[in-house]
C-alpha cells in the first residue's frame, strides 16, 4: 500500500507507521490473539465507507444516503451465517459490534436485568474481563461486573482441563441467568454440548464467546458451538483474520433485542468500512486455502508445545487442541514478565499471562502465552517450531546476558525476514 499523501502531508506519522512495518517483518509474532490483514482487507478498511453514518440496521436506516451501505451490511451478514453453515431461519447476527466487549456487553444489556447472575471462567484460569471480573477485595473492574453479579468456575487444580462437573455444581449452587465458556489462554476445546446441558439444567441461555478460535471453527479444526450455543459471540481481528470488529450471532428469537442493545442501546454509528473489512475477511475464510491455514495453526502450536515441553517446560495441559500454547514458569522460578521481556529483546514477541493457581498478580504474572496464528499466515510451517523452541528457551535461559539476547535478535530477525507478511509484502 503506498503512502505517498501521507508522507507528504504528515511525516512524523508516516515514519512511525514505517517503523511500524519494520517491526512486523522482523519480529516473530506469536500472541495468540494477533494476525496479519490481507492487502484486500486493508483496502475495504481504508475506503470512503468511513464517510458515512449509518444508525440502524441495513435497510432501516435513521439517515439517508445508506443505498450502498445497506448491502454491504447485508453481504457481511450473509457471508457470516454463511461461513459458519448457520440457517437465516434460526440464526441472525448482528456485524455493527466495534470490539468483542461491547459485543458482549451488548447480550447481557438485551437478556438480562441489572444484579442478574453471569457465570462465566475465572480470569485467571483463562477467562475475560468482559464475561465480569471482580478483584479478590470485590471490585469490580469492567462494566459487566459493576452491573451484573458474576460467578466463576475453575479449571481443574491439578490438571488444568475444564472439570464439567464442578461446572455444573457451580451452576446448580447460584442459578446463574447465562453460563459463558470462551476466553482468552484455555488450550483446550470446549466440550459446547455439556455445556449447554448443565444451561438447560438451572435454566440459564448459553453463550459460547469463541473471540479466539472464530477462524479455527471455521476452517474447520476446532469443532462448532453453533449446535449447542444460544448466543455466540467473536471478535473478527484473530484466527479469523479480519480487522479489528466483532459478531453476535444469536437464535432468532434473541436477535431483535440484541440488535436494539447494540444500537441505540451502546453505540452510534456502526464502522462501515471495518464491516467491509470483516466482509472481505469471509470471504476468504470460505476458500478451501483457509481451511489448510487453520489446520497448519493448529499443527503448529501443537508442534511448539511438544518441543516446550522437552525443553522442561511446564505446558499447562500438557499441550493445546487449538492456536495457543500457555506456560506456567514457576517451575524454572522465572516470572511471567522477565520471560516476555526477554523473548522481545530477541524478537520473539508473546504475552506474559497469569496461569490457573496463579499466586501473582496480572501485572507480573507467573506465565506465558504464546500462539501461531501470525506466524502461520506467514507461511511458517511445523518444522521451523524446532528452531523457534531452541530460540526461545536460549532467549528466557539467557534472560540477563544482554550479548546472547543482541545475538538472537539478528538470528531471529534473519529468519523472519525470510517469511513475507501478509498484507505488507504479499
Ligand atoms: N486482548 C485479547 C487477547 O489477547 O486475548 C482479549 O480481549
Amino acid at each position: 500500500m503506498a503512502y505517498e499523501n501521507l508522507i507528504n502531508e504528515d511525516q512524523e506519522l508516516y515514519t512511525l507507521i514505517e517503523s511500524e512495518e519494520h517491526r512486523q517483518r522482523e519480529q516473530l509474532e506469536m500472541i495468540p490473539s494477533e494476525n496479519y490483514v490481507s492487502l484486500a482487507v486493508r483496502e475495504a478498511v481504508g475506503s470512503p465507507l468511513m464517510n458515512k453514518y449509518s444508525e440502524g440496521q441495513a435497510f432501516k436506516r435513521y439517515y439517508q444516503g445508506n443505498e450502498f451501505i445497506d448491502y454491504i451490511e447485508d453481504l457481511t451478514k450473509k457471508r457470516a451465517l454463511g461461513v459458519f453453515n448457520l440457517d437465516p431461519e434460526l440464526w441472525g447476527v448482528n456485524v455493527q459490534a466495534v470490539t468483542g466487549s461491547v459485543a458482549n456487553l451488548s447480550v447481557y444489556n438485551a437478556l438480562l436485568q441489572p444484579g442478574d447472575t453471569i457465570m462465566s471462567m475465572f480470569l485467571y484460569d483463562g477467562g475475560h474481563l468482559s464475561h465480569g471480573w471482580k478483584l479478590p477485595n470485590g471490585k469490580p473492574v469492567s462494566m459487566t461486573s459493576k452491573v451484573y453479579h458474576p460467578v466463576y468456575y475453575y479449571v481443574d487444580p491439578q490438571t488444568r482441563w475444564f472439570n464439567y462437573d464442578e461446572v455444573e455444581k457451580i451452576a446448580l449452587e447460584h442459578k446463574p441467568k447465562i453460563i459463558i465458556s470462551g476466553g482468552t489462554a484455555y488450550p483446550r476445546e470446549i466440550d459446547y454440548k455439556r455445556m449447554k446441558e448443565i444451561a438447560d439444567k438451572v435454566g440459564a441461555l448459553y453463550m459460547a464467546d469463541v473471540a479466539h478460535e472464530a477462524g479455527l471453527i471455521a476452517g474447520g479444526a476446532n469443532k462448532s458451538p453453533f449446535p449447542y450455543a444460544d448466543i455466540v459471540t467473536m471478535t473478527t481481528r484473530k484466527t479469523l483474520r479480519g480487522p479489528i470488529g466483532a459478531m453476535i450471532f444469536a437464535k432468532k428469537e434473541y436477535i431483535e433485542a440484541i440488535n436494539s442493545s447494540v444500537f441505540p442501546g451502546l453505540q452510534g454509528g456502526p464502522m462501515n468500512h471495518s464491516i467491509a473489512g470483516i466482509a472481505v475477511a469471509l470471504k476468504q475464510a470460505a476458500q478451501p486455502e483457509f481451511k489448510e491455514y487453520t489446520k497448519q495453526i493448529v499443527e503448529n502450536a501443537q508442534s511448539l508445545a511438544q518441543e516446550l515441553v522437552d525443553r522442561g517446560y511446564d505446558v499447562c495441559t500438557g499441550g493445546t487442541d487449538k492456536h495457543l500454547v500457555l506456560i506456567d514458569l514457576r517451575n524454572l522460578d522465572i516470572t511471567g514478565t522477565d520471560a516476555a521481556v526477554a523473548l522481545e529483546k530477541a524478537n520473539i514477541i508473546v504475552n506474559k499471562n497469569t496461569v490457573p493457581n496463579d499466586s501473582a498478580k496480572p501485572w507480573n504474572p507467573s506465565g506465558i502465552r504464546i500462539g501461531t496464528p501470525a506466524i502461520t499466515s506467514r507461511g511458517i510451517k511445523k518444522d521451523e517450531m524446532t528452531k523457534i523452541a531452541n530460540w526461545m528457551h536460549l532467549a528466557i535461559m539467557n534472560r540477563e546476558d544482554e550479548k546472547m539476547l543482541e545475538e538472537l535478535k539478528t538470528q531471529v530477525r534473519d529468519f523472519a525476514l525470510t517469511y513475507p507478511v501478509p498484507g505488507l509484502d504479499s
